[in-house]
């Protein structure tokens, strides 16, 4: 008898994360189904490639919901027309610095979305696998260096507290019921898809920008914060390979290495071939934060030993990636230095 493709159900599907995740399971097979929700403007760019049928493999094996995290009714009524195997729980408010300026709808969507996601799975769907994405930003003011599964959590804003709140919803669903409920804890993952208004991508699109002659500089916040920089495709992987286990578990996911603001910043522009980067660059108060995460770096050895994953790009060609590619959206030919 012939099997059926494996269904999945993918939150946030319009968002980075969900959208090479949707890449990925089509490229595997699956059918997938994104919830999308309503907008005055489009919002599916990073998904029209699929939809609007360039990638022919994708026809008749994705399919879009209107739903809405905050929506209770428009989950259940989701998850029990779709019946997915598996769900991947991208879906959020995803901006620290915002989640301050609306801490109780990010709550909400960040937090609370997970609880309403699992109990709507625990009543209709039980045997369904779930991913929740939660974040290094749980660890916040750090406990010890690197951080790994077992590093205790000290979040520092409205979204870190939220998805604390989600990870252990997702870790008491799988006690209290035996759900297959995994939390892969991802670091800081980038791409071209990256929403502008996160630094790297705001770096790599005002260095294109700069450069074709349409921005004379870029309005930064604090650049001596440390991040540990991997590349988005490699860990959606991460994510699709914690659901293929047998049991549900929790991964650090990271590059374990860590870089300042500045360090992106001066890469950026040095592959473009500037090194006065000082002089495109102005500190602007509006965009720090009223509690900072000062360093993240992680271990991610429990993915290495349990699930064979492993980061393949390093921070230099993260840099590269997404200047090339800005530069190619805004029209710049930059000379290979
Ligand atoms: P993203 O690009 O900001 O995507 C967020 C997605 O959530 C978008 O599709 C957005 O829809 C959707 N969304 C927001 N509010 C919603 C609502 N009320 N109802 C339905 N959908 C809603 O985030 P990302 O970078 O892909 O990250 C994916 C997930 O991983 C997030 O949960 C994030 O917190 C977490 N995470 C990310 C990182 C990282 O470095 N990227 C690291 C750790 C954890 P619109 O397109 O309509 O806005
Ligand atoms: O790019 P960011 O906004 O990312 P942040 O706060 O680390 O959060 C991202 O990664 C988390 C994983 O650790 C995810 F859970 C979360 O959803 C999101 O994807 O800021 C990175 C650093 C911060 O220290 C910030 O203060 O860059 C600093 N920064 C300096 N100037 C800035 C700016 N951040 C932004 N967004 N904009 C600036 O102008």
């Amino acid at each position: 008898m012939e099997q059926r493709p494996k269904k999945a159900l993918i939150t946030g599907v319009t968002g980075q994360d969900g959208s090479y995740m949707a890449d990925l399971l089509l490229s595997k097979g699956y059918e997938v189904h994104g919830l999308v929700r309503r907008s005055s403007t489009f919002n599916t760019e990073r998904i029209d490639h699929l939809y609007g049928g360039t990638v022919q493999e994708a026809k008749g094996r994705f399919f879009m919901h209107y739903g809405d995290l905050t929506d209770t009714n428009s989950l259940i009524q989701i998850l029990s027309k779709v019946n997915p195997d598996e769900v991947y729980h991208f879906g959020a408010q995803s901006h620290v610095r915002i989640s301050f300026d609306i801490p109780e709808s990010t709550a909400q969507t960040t937090g609370i979305s997970t609880l309403k996601i699992l109990e709507a799975l625990r009543i209709v769907n039980p045997k369904a696998k779930f991913y929740q994405a939660s974040s290094s930003e749980m660890f916040g003011k750090i406990q010890e260096n690197p951080q790994t599964e077992k590093t205790p959590f000290y979040p520092r804003s409205p979204y870190g507290v939220s998805k604390v709140f989600a990870y252990w919803m997702a870790v008491n669903y799988r006690e209290a019921y035996g759900m297959f409920a995994c939390n892969g804890i991802l670091f800081n993952h980038e791409s071209p898809r990256r929403g502008e208004n996160f630094v790297t991508r705001k770096i790599t699109t005002g260095l294109a920008k700069i450069l074709a002659g349409k921005q004379k500089k870029i309005y930064l916040g604090n650049l001596d914060a440390k991040r540990d920089w991997g590349y988005a495709p490699e860990y959606v992987e991460a994510a699709w390979r914690m659901l293929q286990q047998e049991r549900p578990d929790d991964y650090v996911v990271a590059t374990g290495e860590t870089r300042t603001i500045k360090e992106f910043v001066e890469e950026s522009f040095r592959f473009a071939g500037i090194n006065d980067w000082e002089n495109y660059i102005e500190i602007d108060p509006r965009y720090y934060r009223p509690t900072e995460v000062d360093v993240l770096i992680g271990d991610a050895s429990k993915a290495k030993e349990k699930l064979g994953w492993e980061p393949k790009t390093k921070f230099k060609d993260l840099v590269k990636i997404m200047v090339k590619a800005d530069c190619e959206k805004h029209g710049v030919q930059l000379k290979e230095v």
